[in-house]
């Protein structure tokens, strides 16, 4: 291994060399220099990605300059820090991020405008880092964004996908999935360390060994390995000069692996089991929430995990640590179950590498973790078969079991006799077959263990983790989500950024409580014009994004109604849908007259699992809906649907700040928490939503008058799923219901064809497993409250500054805070 070596006696030595200037004249010299130097061509002969990455490595360099310092200072005085694990970061475009965190845009732009180069042209150059399917990713992001801005000592850790979610595309309606090669233009923002490799063994088999104390060891004889190799990306605080370190492994072949087959004279066999050791980091599974077994999947966490505690113990840590007092020096985070491997790979570190007995391995492991879990879906707690654990990682599979008898006697300690619940309890399960249940071990494992919304961290405690909340009721707590008010206001909405900061200042932007201070302004007239102003232009701004974008025409002039999210049952898309069926059923039934229907635009975004057959069944529908009613004269260009393809980060940052209305409508128990809903309150759209997740806080935020609740809250669910629900009963006993049912069940949207909706409609009808039908009347009843609330403009722009003004809460610093003061105990600004 070629790590660091040398202590050389430079004076410029521990670097960086120079700062790059902060000046227009020293950006246009760096620029050029990439452009020249790095690119290799004269700026007269550049193409546009030529210009973006040579741009996007000046930036780098900017922040590499800071960087630098901020390990430099960090390593002086080590102090314990974060090890964020997480599978997913879903981190969006970096290029506007980088210039506003080291507030260089201005300089940015005039500096390109000086090589005739336009700086838009250049940032809509770059293809966006997907390494995440959703929720969960995004905010993996947003909090390592806040723990720099925070100047708290983190790393995060995860997976270099060559294959990041996969762009969605519309072929007659339906999603077809289309690879995301987004390094395919090069990847400006990562260094490589291809000297710096890690190994992972798979497979093989244990054996004991007499130590020469005379102790009873294990080895671990494994049967096949990789190399993880470590690419490092920056990620800058809000102008504070900090920039941390997101690691992500990638997956290389070892060279012994092939020299063997080499020398056996098959060199085809030999590229292609490399082929085979480089498929663990080729992909990002698209599943959300839903998790399939596969193989390859723990293959990923493993590796990804590996690398990690590695490279703590290696590279991070002080040399001189001795491993007894690991857990002052590391905390790690496990973004979900997906990391969870960790906990049996310390204790084998601990165990067979620096030779501690179980006992001494165990009490340190307990302390060096902690878990967030964020679903209530028992079909989303990842479960891994013990053949499969036996298999592929068999010392681990024994270490899960040492750990699940100590743990099942503590069990029997606490509560004698009682072994149905040492059953519920147990690590490993038996049916349908024997399993490693992933959450019941980080629980074991963590210090802490925390939902992440009120209401999720309570429904943990009192259903899906109860028995662990009743043993060890001060291991649970909440730490409600947060999104980082830079991307998510400041960089997407530099229209009401600007407002805001010509009305209070710009502390807001690294402190969003002082949105508060925006509350008085909800009763000034002019101030309310203006923000309306800002809607406008918004709206315009995403009308031509759509337009250039997707092709589509918005209409002008609309209420806009957004659902974005992934397309899940449990978030009930079909739900908004069957409000548009019936808004235009009773158009074209005669029933309501088009000149009194408010004009009303719904953009839905939303990717299926590719292997999710209600999901792209719903997306046919949807796609379907929308070309008859979009194109029906009789609507009168009153309703109109938009479904443009591949939502992501980036048209999430141009949709959000134009919206009216954010959808928040799933099932009251299902949604852990959400965070696009905090995204839409703080760019001033009311919400209509269930009593679910964190939109409870939001409403509670906001207060009542300026949200539109609907909908069964959660014990209600819980009651009429326990005494038998019936969808039929509601499709038979409610006549608008049933003719916007019928109408698509009718071929009315696919050209007559009922066969092509029967499966949306025949689980409508039949199963409603998210109670659909029950909420629906409910939901038009609120519907027609936001219609009648639009109506009176002042008294909606009062609302939506409200809802900006109240939820500063919901920054990712507040969260980090949380999790900084009450899981981590670890110090900032050191
Ligand atoms: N979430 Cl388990 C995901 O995005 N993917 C997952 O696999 C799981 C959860 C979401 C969850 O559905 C949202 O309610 C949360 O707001 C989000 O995680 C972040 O906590």
């Amino acid at each position: 291994e070629r790590g660091p070596s040398f202590a050389p006696k430079h004076p410029l030595a521990s670097g960086p060399v120079s700062t790059p200037p902060h000046t227009v004249d020293g950006f246009v010299k760096e620029f050029l220099r990439e452009l020249n130097y790095g690119q290799g061509v004269p700026l007269s002969r550049s193409s546009l990605n030529d210009q973006y990455l040579a741009l996007a490595r000046t930036v780098r360099g900017y922040l590499t300059a800071r960087w630098l310092q901020t390990a430099t200072r960090r390593r002086q005085k080590p102090h314990k820090m974060v090890g964020y694990l997480s599978a997913e970061y879903l981190l969006g475009r970096q290029l506007d991020n980088a210039l506003l965190a080291t507030d260089l845009t201005a300089i940015a732009d005039e500096a390109l405008k000086q090589c005739g180069i336009d700086l838009d042209a250049l940032r809509q150059a770059e293809i966006e880092p997907g390494l995440g399917n959703g929720g969960l990713g995004r905010l993996a992001a947003c909090f390592i964004d806040s723990l720099a801005t925070m100047d708290a000592p983190c790393v995060g850790y995860g997976l270099r996908y060559e294959y990041g979610i996969f762009k969605q595309t519309f072929v007659d309606g339906r999603q077809v999935e289309v690879p995301d090669n987004w390094l395919s233009m090069g990847g400006p923002w990562e260094i490589p360390h291809p000297e710096m490799e890690v190994p992972v063994h798979f497979g093989g088999h244990t054996e004991r060994y007499v130590g020469e104390d005379g102790r009873e060891r294990t080895r671990w004889i494994s049967g096949w390995d990789v190399l993880g190799i470590r690419y490092n990306y920056m990620v800058p605080g809000y102008q504070n000069g900090v920039v941390n370190t997101l690691r992500l492994w990638r997956a290389r072949a070892t060279r012994a692996f092939d020299l063997h087959i080499f020398n056996a004279g098959d060199y085809a066999e030999a590229v292609r089991s490399q082929t085979f050791a480089e498929n663990i980091s080729k992909v990002l599974y698209p599943e959300d929430s839903t998790p399939q077994g596969k193989e390859l999947r723990l293959q990923q966490q493993y590796f990804f995990v590996a690398c990690s505690i590695y490279d703590f113990l290696k590279h991070t840590q002080p040399t001189d640590l001795d491993v007894r007092d690991l857990p002052e020096r590391i905390i790690f985070q496990l973004n979900d179950t997906h990391p969870v491997i960790g906990i049996p790979e310390l204790m084998r570190l601990l165990m067979d590498d620096y030779d501690l007995p179980f006992d001494e391995a165990w009490a340190i492991t307990r302390q060096c973790f902690a878990y967030t879990c964020h679903t209530l879906l028992p079909e989303a707690l990842e479960v891994w078969s013990v053949s499969l654990m036996e298999r592929l990682l068999p010392r681990h599979m024994e270490i899960i079991y040492m750990i699940n008898e100590v743990f099942l006697e503590e069990v029997r300690e606490a509560f004698p006799g009682d072994e149905l619940r040492v059953r519920r309890m147990s690590i490993i399960g038996d049916h349908p077959e024997r399993s490693v249940r992933m959450a019941h071990l980080a629980t074991v494992a963590s210090v802490k263990v925390n939902g992440v919304a009120e209401l999720h961290s309570q429904l943990l405690r009192d259903k899906v983790l109860s028995d662990f909340s009743e043993m060890w009721p001060e291991k649970f707590t909440n730490v409600t989500n947060g999104v980082t008010p830079r991307r998510f206001v400041r960089q997407s909405n530099p229209n009401l950024s600007k407002l805001i900061t010509d009305t209070i200042g710009v502390g807001w932007v690294a402190n969003l409580d002082r949105l508060r201070e925006l509350e008085v302004y909800a009763e000034d007239e002019e101030f309310r014009a203006k923000f309306r102003e800002v809607k406008a232009l918004n709206k315009e701004r995403i009308t031509a994004v759509l337009k250039r974008r997707d092709g589509i025409e918005l209409p002008q002039g609309h209420l806009l109604d957004v659902m974005v999210k992934r397309l899940h049952e449990y978030k009930r898309q079909t739900l908004k849908l069957l409000h548009m069926v019936t808004l235009y059923e009773g158009i074209i039934s005669g029933e309501v007259d088009a000149a009194t229907v408010t004009p009303r635009t719904v953009v839905f975004g939303a990717k299926a699992a590719p292997g999710y057959r209600m999901a792209k069944e719903t997306i046919f529908l949807i796609n379907s809906v929308a070309k008859v009613i979009n194109n029906d004269p009789r609507v009168e260009g009153k309703l109109f649907i938009a479904f443009p393809a591949n939502y992501n980060v980036t048209l999430a940052e141009r949709l959000i700040p134009a919206a009216d209305l954010s959808e928040q409508i799933s099932l009251a128990g299902k949604e852990a928490s959400g965070t696009g809903n905090m995204k839409f309150a703080l760019n001033g759209a009311l919400t209509i939503g269930t009593d679910d997740g964190a939109n409870v806080e939001i409403r509670q935020l906001v207060g009542d008058d300026n949200f539109f609740l609907f909908g069964m809250d959660e014990p209600a669910v819980a009651e009429l799923q326990a005494k038998g629900y019936q969808p039929t009963a509601y499709y038979e006993s409610n006549e608008r219901l049933r003719r916007a049912i019928n109408l698509i069940d009718s071929g009315h949207f696919t050209d007559g064809n009922r066969e092509a909706v029967s499966t949306v409609i025949g689980d409508l009808l039949y199963n409603d497993r998210f109670l659909v039908l029950a909420d629906y009347q409910s939901y038009i009843d609120a519907q027609a409250k936001v219609e009648a609330a639009y109506a009176d403009q002042e008294a909606w722009s009062r609302s939506a500054i409200l809802n900006v003004a109240r939820t500063g809460f919901f920054s990712s610093d507040r969260s980090m805070r949380d999790y900084i003061d009450r899981i981590w105990h670890i110090k900032t600004g050191s």
